[in-house]
């Protein structure tokens, strides 16, 4: 199964075969004032080396997100959108529960980006899925619904298959559609990531799809995020996730090192090309 992204330069392809794909997760305002006030007050440098230095780290895809209370998303999604794509190639996740905001944005942006998202909502099913076939795109499903989020897989499972099913209705195939399973805290439920890889687990072995995960979610509330993160994204690749919204500066190198292990890196190629490239400067003798 494969899902094609698009910007206006550059493809990335998310599959099993292929190296895992980063969706750089730091154009979010939630937790952090300083992007949340840009936002509001139009500074678009900040946003641009937000943009940059993600892409820099190794992001392929750049996830963007513009909830801010009070702000209008159908107005500031598809600015903040236009801006990132003209400072960087990498296709955009557009993260939004707005469906006004998405298809506005989609009408402005070249390429193919990924819809960021539905779930097994009626309202949600009702009002993304027909944008995201009108203009052709990829979208994410969530594993919630009505009921809020299930603490089992077999139901999480259960509400994906949902989500194709409505899709092919409106003739999404399912490579466009990328399932994520849902990750909650470990912080507040010991099981919360097991549930995920779980579901994981089942998704691969039920319907091939591709599946992504909000990766950073696992460690809320926790110290040395960083290294839960790590181990979260490192068994959630062994098991068969093929992308994930994370941290491409924290991330990236545990992400490579995954794939070297799980055989997707030739040679070490990417693995070396990528330590090469992230070297320290040396110090003038
Ligand atoms: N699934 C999908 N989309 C999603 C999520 C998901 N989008 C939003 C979120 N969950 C994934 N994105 C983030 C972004 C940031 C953080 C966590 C998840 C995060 N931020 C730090 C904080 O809030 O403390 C701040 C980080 C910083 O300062 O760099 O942890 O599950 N489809």
């Amino acid at each position: 199964m494969e899902t094609t992204l698009k910007s206006e330069k550059k493809e990335v392809k998310i599959s099993f075969d292929a190296p895992f794909v980063i969706i750089g997760e730091k154009i979010n305002p939630t937790g952090r004032k300083k992007l949340a006030a840009a936002l509001t007050e139009g500074d678009d440098d900040y946003v641009r080396q937000l943009a940059i230095s993600q892409v820099e780290a190794g992001a392929d895809i750049l996830d963007v997100n513009v909830g801010v209370p009070g702000l209008d998303e159908v107005a500031v999604l598809p600015k903040v959108a236009r801006l990132v794509s003209e400072v960087v190639e990498a296709p955009l996740c557009l993260d939004s529960a707005n469906h006004k905001a998405l298809a506005a944005a989609l009408a402005d942006l070249p390429g193919k980006p990924l819809v960021n998202s539905v779930n097994g909502e009626e309202k949600s099913l009702g009002a993304v899925l027909p944008v995201v076939k009108e203009f052709g795109v990829s979208v994410i499903g969530l594993t919630m619904d009505d009921s809020g989020i299930p603490n089992d897989a077999e139901t999480r499972v259960a509400i994906a298959e949902k989500i194709l099913e409505r899709a092919a209705r409106l003739g999404i195939p399912a490579n466009d559609v990328v399932i994520d399973p849902l990750v909650l805290t470990v912080g507040a439920d010991s099981m919360a990531a097991a549930i995920t890889l779980q579901t994981i687990q089942l998704l691969r072995q039920e319907f091939s799809v591709n599946i992504n995960l909000g990766a950073s979610n696992v460690s809320f509330g926790l110290p040395d995020r960083h290294t839960v993160n790590q181990a979260f994204l490192s068994l959630a690749m062994g098991v068969g996730a093929t992308c994930a919204i994370t941290d491409p500066i924290k991330l990236a190198s545990t992400i490579r090192a995954t794939d070297l292990l799980m055989g997707r890196d030739t040679y070490g190629a990417r693995y070396i090309g990528y330590w090469r490239e992230h070297q320290p400067p040396k110090e003038a003798a």
